[in-house]
């Protein structure tokens, strides 16, 4: 099957695309969590969000995009089809005027879940990175750190997916190795976004591998599973090929004693350096 991975259309099973590995069966092993973040530098973990709630935040996501007239009126509202000349919708905020997003990014069950990974009480950032992702669009492979590095290096992102996303709709591909390039964490990975002026690394998967090694993975996700890695792990996504929304958010979470990235925590997070 051929996937398209940000510029690239790439062979699943071929020398550049596999499949990302669940760390299911050790869900309920911390240290082996540990030892699995270290060793992959990510998790995927299925189910791993209250599928219901999930699906509940999704349906008011989906009601307010629908109000803005993104959606196509002559479809059913939870299939998200884009409305004629839509594009891609970036929803980063707080969001509260989403609770059901709030409740599943917030919750009891995914603070416990970082205060026992991290061995200390973790904390969430405020914002949050929502995203409805349109056809034909895609994110270029980056670090986050580039985006979130003012704080500690120790923060994790997690991915969600806000409904079900196959191949076709795009979801997030990471490229296994990266990180342990330690040429790319010395150079792309010192790099402040806003005070460099420097964003995604490339567009193109290959320009990495062929540069440094390794090999990109991906898979179809469900709501209700993660995907959870470090600020140094180079994710992209794949291309959105259908008229469907992609909808998706990333949330970070740290230890509440190490410090924090002032432009995303807080109540009234001021975002990117204007
Ligand atoms: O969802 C996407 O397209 C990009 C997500 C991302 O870059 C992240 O989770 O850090």
């Amino acid at each position: 099957m051929l996937v398209k991975v940000g510029s690239r259309e790439l062979e699943l099973g071929g020398p550049h695309l596999t499949e990302l590995r669940s760390s299911n069966e050790i869900v309920h092993d911390v240290v082996a969590l540990r030892e699995r973040m270290e060793e992959d530098g990510y998790l995927l973990i299925r189910g791993f969000h209250d599928r219901a709630k999930v699906l509940h935040a999704r349906t008011s996501i989906l009601e307010k995009m629908g109000q803005m007239g993104k959606l196509d009126r002559d479809t059913l509202l939870e299939e998200g089809r884009m409305a004629d000349g839509s594009k891609s919708i970036f929803m980063g905020g707080t969001n509260e005027d989403l609770p059901a997003l709030l409740n599943v990014l917030n919750g009891d069950h995914i603070m416990r879940f970082f205060d026992e990974l991290l061995g200390e009480p973790s904390l969430t950032y405020h914002y949050k990175w929502l995203r409805a992702v349109g056809k034909g669009d895609f994110t270029g492979a980056h670090y986050d750190i580039v985006y979130m590095g003012r704080g500690t290096e120790k923060v994790y992102t997690v991915w969600s997916p806000l409904g079900d996303v196959s191949y076709e709709m795009g979801g997030l591909a990471i490229c296994l190795g990266s990180h342990r390039f330690e040429d790319l964490k010395q150079s792309y990975g010192t790099k402040d976004s806003d005070r460099d002026g420097i964003g995604h690394y490339t567009d193109d998967p290959l320009v990495i591998t062929e540069k440094f090694g390794g090999k990109w993975a991906t898979t179809t996700f469900e709501a209700g599973d993660v995907l959870i890695f470090g600020m140094y792990l180079l994710h992209c996504s794949l291309e959105n090929t259908t008229n469907q929304y992609r909808i998706s958010v990333d949330a970070r979470y740290q230890s509440v004693n190490e410090k924090v990235d002032e432009r995303w925590s807080g109540k009234k997070p001021r975002g990117h350096d204007k």
